[in-house]
């Protein structure tokens, strides 16, 4: 074998290990994925909130404002599951349990929930139906809640 061709083969096997990259393989470093994951549940949950006032009527229901918010909620909840990166559990309030890599097809299957949940909340939020949004509210609510009972540790 020459030289130019055990490039050429050392070059094939790093292209096909990339093509067949794992998730955690888009981030360099561990602490990207936990930080970026961090930043999509961080404005996530700041447009819920917003939601979240009008529901509870701090602010008054304003369709447009609240499919503005809502759309940014179906946006950020398809991001942090690829940050969630083998090797970055942890034991301390807030951080992921290691159960998630163990049984990640139910993980990935409450992710799932709270993604078709957020495309609901958008629907309602368009509504003018403030009833219909406080129902799109909950169903996302509870989604949140389901996988923080068995994934975070608390
Ligand atoms: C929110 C928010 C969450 C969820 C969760 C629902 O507004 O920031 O993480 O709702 O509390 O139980």
């Amino acid at each position: 074998m020459t030289l130019s061709t055990l490039a050429a083969a050392l070059i094939a096997g790093l292209l096909s290990a990339l093509t067949a990259l794992p998730a955690a393989a888009q981030f360099q470093k561990p602490e990207d994925a936990v930080k970026y994951r961090k930043a999509a549940f961080t404005v996530m949950a700041t447009h819920f909130g917003r939601i979240g006032a009008m529901v509870q009527g701090r602010v008054p229901y304003d369709a447009t404002a609240a499919t503005a918010n809502a759309e940014v909620v179906a946006d950020m909840a398809l991001l942090p599951y690829a940050g969630f990166v083998e090797g970055t559990a942890g034991t301390e309030k807030g951080s992921p349990k290691a159960s998630i890599w163990t049984e990640r097809a139910k993980f990935d299957e409450g992710a799932k929930k709270l993604q078709d949940e957020t495309i609901k909340l958008v629907a309602a939020a368009k509504s003018n139906n403030l009833d219909q949004l406080k129902a799109a509210f909950g169903n996302t609510a509870a989604s949140c809640k389901a996988c923080h009972d068995n994934y975070r540790n608390p």
